[in-house]
């Protein structure tokens, strides 16, 4: 098969002062940061659903980019997506992207049946596979699309119709199988239709129950065919039902306390989830880093004037540098990677704009990551944080966090004291400034 990017080489680094607009500017794969190298870091991942299959459409149009490889097959052909293969490997191998993600009915069309689907994804694996190998590219996560068949209409673990559980299992399976079978790092649970649009005709506890219930099987399964990478669950409060069950990280922590699974899960968090969910996705990643959660991000964001879930390129370097930030505090990514979880804006039509788009997405990953090392290293921020708290580093505040004092002794030391020794400033502007410098 002919190139499907014959005009635009292996993407290169060449600096800052560069100005060819296919190279990298500061993502240096090989430069090494606070002792790794970036391409550790980041472990930069292209998702193959938006790069392959989007069209460009939205709820009041038709698709409008084009795809010379998509031409001469039909929509959800098998031969469609068997071409899709070496377009979208030489696509990663070009931009040097060391892994990719999918969901099991993206790579492969919908059959008629359960079997004849089935079907397709073992002959897309087959070759999946092959790619992997000549590439070295490498999965990061595979995921069930447990959303789109009209099936699926009240949810997959959580549908009121018992059938769809099960033929979402079954799905589940699958791509679990797929998933172990090309190696991938680890598997993700995002929610799709797990939730509500009313509560009229929703039975929340029996659902939950399932969810839980569903969770459970996956992990047993998991263990019986010896699949050792992680499970995440990806938090997304709204869209496409009115109330996701899985709504942020807080929630998801909280029902794999519940239902006893948070051994067997981190999370996987993207942006402008976080955003919908009305947190910043630095909190997201604190909450999860608390929990010892945090495992995966969907590199995107959001348009904050728009209430749904845009999927944009990450091009904010406040954003990056904050998210990079807290995932150096908490030991940085390890299975996980930096998955793109991003589309192209409608406006933007042709194959060339998908270098673009994942350029700046690396690029400014990559200044975020330089920034909040230089933040770490000056260490002022730092410093401060530590030293706002040190009335917990002796004395009493010592005393609490040992667990050595209660209700009572406490009571006798506040009529001791008389009053609590003064308040220090926050100084928020002050570290806003501060931060400033950095970027
Ligand atoms: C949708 C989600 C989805 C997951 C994978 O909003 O981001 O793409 O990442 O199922
Ligand atoms: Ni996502
Ligand atoms: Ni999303």
């Amino acid at each position: 098969m002919p190139a499907a990017f014959p005009k635009i080489p292996a993407i290169q680094f060449e600096g800052p002062k560069s100005r060819n607009p296919f190279a990298f500017k500061h993502y240096n794969a090989t430069e090494l940061v606070e002792g790794k190298t970036m391409k550790d870091h980041f472990r930069f991942s292209v998702v193959y659903w938006h790069t392959m299959c989007g069209t460009g459409s939205d709820m009041f149009g038709w698709g409008t980019w084009d795809r010379p490889w998509d031409r001469s097959t039909k929509d959800n052909s098998i031969e469609r997506a068997k071409r899709r293969v070496p377009v979208f490997f030489e696509f990663c191998e070009k931009l040097g992207a060391p892994f990719y993600a999918w969901h099991d009915r993206d790579v492969a069309p919908h059959g008629k049946t359960l079997r004849e689907s089935n079907r397709y994804l073992d002959t897309i694996a087959r070759l999946l596979k092959e790619h992997q190998k000549a590439s070295g590219v490498r999965l990061l996560w595979g995921t069930a699309q447990n959303f789109v068949h009209p099936r699926y209409m009240h949810g997959a673990a959580t549908s009121c119709n018992a059938d769809a559980f099960a033929f979402a299992a079954a799905q589940v399976k699958r791509a679990l199988d797929l998933t172990h079978e090309l190696n991938g790092e680890g598997y993700v649970f995002w929610g799709g239709r797990e939730g509500y649009s009313s509560l009229l005709n929703t039975d929340l506890k029996r659902e939950m129950d399932h969810l839980g219930a569903f969770m459970h099987m996956a992990v047993d399964y998991k263990k019986k065919i010896g699949f050792r990478g992680p499970f995440y669950i990806e938090p997304k409060p709204k869209e496409p039902t009115k109330h996701q069950y899985d709504s942020d990280a807080a929630a998801c922590l909280n029902f794999l306390r519940e239902y006893e699974l948070l051994n067997h899960f981190k999370l996987n968090l993207e942006t402008n989830h976080a955003t919908l969910a009305g947190h910043s996705m630095q909190h997201e990643l604190e909450v999860a880093g608390a929990a010892g959660a945090l495992g995966s991000i969907d590199a995107n964001m959001g348009d904050l004037f728009l209430g749904w879930d845009t999927d944009q390129f990450p091009t904010d370097l406040y954003l990056t540098a904050q998210c990079m930030l807290t995932i150096l505090k908490h030991g940085g990514l390890t299975t996980g990677g930096t998955n793109f979880d991003a589309k192209l804006r409608r406006e933007s039509i042709e194959p060339e704009d998908l270098f673009h788009a994942h350029i700046a997405g690396m690029d400014t990953f990559a200044r975020g990551l330089k920034i909040a090392a230089a933040i770490r290293k000056d260490g002022r921020l730092g410093e401060f944080v530590k030293n706002r708290y040190r009335s917990w580093d002796s004395g009493i505040g010592k005393q609490i966090e040992q667990g050595k004092v209660g209700f009572r002794e406490l009571e006798a030391y506040a009529l001791k004291l008389g009053e609590v020794s003064t308040n220090e400033s926050g100084r928020q502007e002050y570290l806003e400034n501060l931060f400033n410098e950095f970027i």
